[in-house]
């Protein structure tokens, strides 16, 4: 149940929305299940072999700097397992913070198949790449270019050949990709994390104050890149 001031803001929303004629299909309704929404895995933090209590508090920082500011979008942070250390801890820190639940909240499952799966529909979902924006390579890197297929590789290259750490790039998905159809993702958000693995490029070695200042600006440019497409 929303309160009354809530629905007015969302009703806000929705008129400025409905100007986009794109995004009228996801904009037009005053249900938050409809709302634009983002789907993001915890950056860095698998392969990149990131900090989890560093990145948790990060992720809770630009959550709470963004979700007021995305009218009534919703980010919600993704994990394949119900146990997983970062879901857990981003929610306590989360709670702590009083950050609304019905803007953002954790859900666990593949992020390719949230709305066939999860019945969580979200428009837009981030990956966690590569420099190179090279399909394959494991994690939620291979899983979003094999179930995009290959379409997302070509939008991708068209876009930029590769990535700085720290940077995100917004790729409108062609309506063949299976994500698309299937899911209902209509872009995928490539993000470059910091590295902390010395057997990846460009390892920062245990370096947290450059490491947690790229994470940072990692989140800002997911969400920059969101806010560009919500408007
Ligand atoms: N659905 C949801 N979350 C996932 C999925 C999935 N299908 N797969 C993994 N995660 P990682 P990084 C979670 O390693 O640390 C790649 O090889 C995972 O549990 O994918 O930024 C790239 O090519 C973790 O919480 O990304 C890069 O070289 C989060 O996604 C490198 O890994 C991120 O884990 C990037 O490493």
């Amino acid at each position: 149940t929303q309160s009354h001031a809530t629905k007015e803001k969302d009703s806000n929303q929705v008129l400025e929305s409905c100007e986009e004629p794109k995004m009228a299909s996801v904009g037009c309704s005053i249900s938050l299940e409809n709302a634009p929404t983002l789907a993001f895995p915890s950056i860095s933090t698998a392969d990149f072999h990131f900090n989890l209590e560093k990145a948790s508090d990060i992720i809770v920082e630009k959550v709470e700097e963004y979700v007021n500011k995305l009218g009534n979008a919703r980010l919600v942070l993704v994990d394949l397992s119900q146990n997983s250390k970062i879901l857990s801890l981003v929610r306590a820190k989360a709670a702590e913070k009083n950050i609304d639940s019905k803007k953002f909240f954790t859900f666990v499952g593949n992020i390719t198949k949230l709305y066939s799966e999860g019945g969580l529909h979200c428009n837009v979902i981030a990956n966690a790449t590569n420099w190179r924006l090279k399909p394959g390579g494991g994690g939620v890197n291979a899983a979003i270019f094999s179930a995009a297929g290959p379409t997302l590789e070509t939008a991708t290259k068209a876009k930029t050949e590769s990535l700085s750490s720290g940077k995100a790039i917004v790729v409108p998905l062609p309506s063949s990709s299976p994500l698309f159809s299937g899911e209902g993702v209509t872009h995928v958000i490539h993000v470059l994390g910091p590295n902390m693995n010395p057997q990846r490029p460009n390892c920062l070695d245990n370096d947290y104050v450059k490491g947690c200042k790229i994470l940072r600006e990692a989140y800002s440019s997911l969400f920059d890149g969101f806010a560009s497409i919500v408007r």
